[in-house]
């Protein structure tokens, strides 16, 4: 074995309550490290995440993209058609998801996504100090998504403990996953019978797919599974993405001064707050030949395991990368990926930020911490499970 080769745990409690103070130790180890705990290999370098993210042919995800190897053991739920496949399969169905999850039909969007973020402030602005994972990064969401997608009214709950789940799916299966995956049986199957054609409002995204489905674009089958993509990833990220902007103005606040000063700023910060706030901290690939690298030989089938994260704050890459500065140019972060795969919610992602952001920009003055954050430990998301805060309201 020719790598440096660590006995460090990135799944274990330490880790991923801090993870970050464990990422300099994986960068500074080399380019590519051994993980001796899991036979796996890792990067944790911006240079080395995003060109194996670029390199698909070589970097593939149809062996799936957490640890399991899907050519030895089955996945737990029937594999993704977009997250978990290669070309030729994912081109198609990522052309087609695509032209549903279009940037034209969000524009329309965002007017009454602005009106209900400043509804949802002027609610939680009267109440003083607030828990803002509760009250704002899972409560906007929840008020947005589901009417976009286009599902039932009963049952929204599942949302978020099916995305948790999902996203403790891609690690080993340690206390954190078994737990999930215990509380989440009824999830599971409400999010299934969720994704089914009679279950959909038309107009939605979801019936979108299946009309794409009759346009010959997928079967029926393949379009169930995609909407399926649809409730996996949209709720749980974007939940704590909205939390780590919110966190991250309420532990910096000369950031939150700056931004009221030119709120111009905004989609800057936003940008930022992803680079900095490693939501997705993790993605795994799985080699489909020996890739010579200078450090040595990765064998044909090894899991490669990917810190988007630790390449969001490599200093080889951005300066002062721990700092939170809504001035930076954080363009060209890879907490969406990189390459084929990259987030296709992304937009979505992005305006359902822009308007909880704006909301608070109009309406509060200071955002200040009144308590530690609680962090919720998940194998695959940095998420927070308390926010405790207090807005000052404007005028
Ligand atoms: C971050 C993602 C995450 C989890 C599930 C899926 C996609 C899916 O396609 O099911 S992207």
């Amino acid at each position: 074995m020719s790598f440096p080769s660590l006995t460090i745990d990135p799944f274990d409690e330490e880790f991923l309550s801090d993870p970050f103070a464990y990422h300099d130790e994986l960068r500074e180890a080399g380019a590519v490290v051994w993980l001796k705990k899991y036979d796996c290999y890792a990067m944790a370098r911006f240079a080395e995440v995003q060109a194996a993210l670029k390199d698909w042919q070589t970097y593939i995800s149809g062996r799936g993209v957490g640890l399991a190897d899907f050519a030895r053991e089955e996945p737990w739920r029937p594999a993704s058609l977009l997250l978990e496949t290669d070309p030729p399969l994912h081109d198609r169905t990522r052309g087609l998801m695509n032209k549903v999850a279009s940037l034209a039909s969000l524009r329309a969007l965002m007017p009454v996504w602005r009106t209900k973020a400043d509804a949802l402030v002027a609610e939680v602005i009267l109440k003083g100090e607030i828990d803002a994972v509760e009250a704002l990064a899972e409560a906007f969401p929840l008020r947005v998504f589901p009417e976009l997608i286009g599902l039932r009214e009963e049952g929204l709950e599942h949302l978020i403990p099916y995305g948790t789940t999902a996203f403790n799916g891609f690690g080993p299966r340690n206390r954190i996953l078994e737990q999930s995956m215990a509380d989440a049986q009824e999830a599971i199957a409400w999010v299934a019978e969720s994704c089914k054609r009679e279950n959909l409002k038309s107009g939605g995204w979801g019936m979108q797919v299946y009309e794409s489905a009759d346009r010959g674009d997928c079967s029926p089958e393949e379009a169930e599974r995609l909407v399926r993509s649809f409730l996996t990833a949209g709720v749980d990220t974007t939940v704590n993405g909205i939390a780590n902007l919110i966190h991250a103005f309420a532990e910096n606040r000369e950031e939150w001064a700056k931004l009221r000063a030119d709120p111009s700023l905004a989609k800057r910060a936003i940008e930022e707050s992803l680079r900095w706030g490693g939501v997705v901290q993790t993605f795994f690939r799985t080699t489909s030949r020996d890739v010579a690298t200078d450090g040595g030989m990765i064998p044909e089938g090894s899991k490669v395991l990917l810190f988007l994260a630790a390449a969001n704050r490599d200093p080889r890459k951005w300066e002062d990368p721990d700092r939170f500065d809504i001035s930076r140019n954080a363009g060209g972060h890879v907490g969406f990926g990189f390459g084929i795969h990259q987030c296709l919610g992304q937009m979505v992602a992005r305006l359902e930020a822009e308007a909880v952001l704006c909301a608070l920009l109009a309406q509060v003055t200071e955002i200040h911490a009144t308590g530690t954050p609680q962090r919720r430990l998940n194998n695959t998301l940095y998420a927070l499970a308390e926010l405790p805060v207090s807005l000052t309201p404007a005028g």
